[in-house]
């Protein structure tokens, strides 16, 4: 560790994570790292849930996104956790979330560094952040993911750099740090092309900040992915024939525009379809950077990727380390508050791809709740992109549990992205283009293309019986009957009649 840790007298602060965890007291606002499962600090968080074992207290957590086991899951565990924000995908916080016992703050991803700067949280106590090493003048060289920790070191009182060793030195140059200032004294984000690089290749630091250096050789503990399904594979090829459509009628340049993907199956298997198709010279800027790009890279389909998390599987992982020099050429990681930036976002003219949970007949997106009431992991970024792209497409698999749930509903149980926001949905069985229709033109283009066909009559009766007993209306709903697809899910245990 001594080798990185550049600024000698900074030396003398290594401790081990149990000293540092010992650091913590309760309702501290603690900020950390880490945006998926990549760059989140593990030794500190392991020890202060060992600490938590013994002598039970709780603390809030701020975070870029999502994390690894040693933080979410470790800390949840313990009930180490009182607030966190402003995204997770562990599955025993979304269940301590969802028995209220953890207050979750589902937050727009670009916001969130805003919200710990402006204070309405209280300070922030300590900022934890990974890092690859520290230079001379106390920056911290980040690792595999940006996300917050930039803002996070800015505001924080006290600063703990875990120096993760497993991080290769090669990392270094690939990010590009740029914070806002605040309202009244922003000035616009000066990105006009996803490989502009228009702030530091470390989260500026001093030493004094720093308080503890704590070594640690725990790798990311990534996601492996699943092999691509069926359903999958068509979602991916409406998606090439419909952006195929948009170049031949002159909607979109050749090599389209800077394309933004979530995270999880589809989202890769979308990707996956890029890699195979006649598409080249592609840009990317988005949120999070999996193996999909790594293909496309070696495929020599791709320009550039600008993202604030490389968050691939453990094999694609193992591809990026053997080679780091090579893709290093093609990607950079930023803030996710730049990232996710609304303003450039509508800049580059980003298509944005994300997953629903469920969608409705006239074009609302839930992204979050189930039925409503259950929180499964969060908005995440697909707000800030869905909002403000050129093209915005939502995916779903038109059913979900073997078909007891139609992801296609009258009324969305909770609405995340409106109506106004979506462009286009996807499902197995079809592509609804809603741009330049009116709700009820919309209803029937996304129940007749995008339903599921056993699902098609009832939708179709809803709307159809709504349509006429409003005379017409702007946009036809008996409320009585909007969510009673989901009320009939509860009670019989399936959607269907
Ligand atoms: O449940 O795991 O028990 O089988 O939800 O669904 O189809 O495997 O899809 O993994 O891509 O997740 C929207 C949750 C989709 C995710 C969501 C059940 C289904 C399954 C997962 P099981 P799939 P995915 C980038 C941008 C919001 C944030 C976002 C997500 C499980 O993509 O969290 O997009 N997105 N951020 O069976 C009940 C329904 C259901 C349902 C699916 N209608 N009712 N259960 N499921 N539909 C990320 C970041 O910002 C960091």
């Amino acid at each position: 560790i001594l080798d990185r840790v550049r600024n000698k007298a900074l030396q003398a602060k290594i401790v081990t994570a149990e000293e540092a965890a010992a650091f913590f007291k309760p309702d501290m606002n603690v900020a950390m790292s880490g945006f998926t499962a990549s760059a989140y600090p593990k030794a500190v968080p392991l020890a202060l849930a060992e600490r938590m074992k013994k002598e039970p207290f709780t603390i809030n957590l701020w975070t870029g996104a999502s994390t690894g086991p040693e933080l979410d899951e470790a800390l949840a565990a313990v009930h180490g956790i009182k607030k966190r924000l402003p995204y997770q995908t562990d599955k025993i916080l979304r269940s301590e979330i969802n028995d209220g016992s953890v207050d979750y703050l589902d937050l727009h991803l670009s916001e969130s560094a805003q919200l710990g700067r402006c204070g309405y949280l209280g300070k922030t106590d300590v900022a934890v952040v990974e890092a690859c090493a520290i230079t001379e003048e106390g920056n911290i060289i980040p690792t595999t993911s940006l996300g917050n920790a930039a803002s996070y070191v800015q505001s924080a009182d006290v600063v703990i750099v875990e120096v993760n060793t497993s991080q290769p030195l090669d990392l270094e140059g690939m990010h590009d740090v740029y914070v806002p200032m605040d309202p009244p004294n922003r000035l616009p984000i000066p990105i006009v092309k996803a490989n502009d690089r228009v702030g530091t290749p470390y989260i500026p630091c001093t030493p004094e900040k720093i308080k503890y250096i704590v070594p640690c050789d725990i790798p990311d503990h990534t996601r492996p992915l699943k092999p691509i399904d069926e359903d999958s594979k068509k979602m991916s090829q409406f998606t090439l024939e419909f952006l195929n459509k948009e170049i031949e009628a002159g909607r979109m340049p050749k090599n389209l525009l800077p394309l933004q993907s979530g995270v999880g199956n589809v989202a890769n298997a979308v990707i996956a379809g890029f890699v195979d198709s006649d598409l080249k010279d592609l840009t990317v800027y988005t949120e999070v950077i999996q193996d999909g790009m790594l293909d496309l890279i070696d495929a020599g389909k791709l320009n550039f990727a600008s993202g604030t998390a490389f968050s691939p599987s453990p094999e694609g992982m193992a591809r990026f380390y053997k080679d780091v020099a090579k893709y290093k050429k093609y990607l950079l990681l930023r803030p996710e508050e730049i990232s996710n930036s609304p303003e450039v976002v509508h800049r580059l003219g980003v298509i944005a791809m994300n997953t629903a949970i469920e969608v409705d007949i006239y074009g609302n997106v839930n992204s979050t709740h189930i039925t409503g009431t259950k929180m499964m992991n969060g908005i995440g970024g697909s707000g800030d992109f869905a909002r403000n792209a050129y093209l915005t497409i939502f995916y779903t698999p038109s059913i979900a549990k073997e078909g007891k749930i139609s992801a296609v509903v009258p009324f969305c149980s909770h609405i995340d992205h409106t109506e106004h926001d979506v462009d286009i949905i996807i499902t197995e069985q079809g592509i609804a283009d809603l741009r330049g229709k009116a709700p009820r033109e919309r209803a029937l283009e996304i129940i007749n293309n995008c339903a599921h066909p056993s699902y098609r009559p009832i939708l179709l009766d809803y709307f159809k019986r709504a349509d006429e007993e409003l005379k017409h209306a702007h946009t036809p709903h008996l409320l009585h009957e909007a969510l009673s697809f989901h009320e009939r899910f509860i009670e019989k245990g399936s959607m269907a009649k």
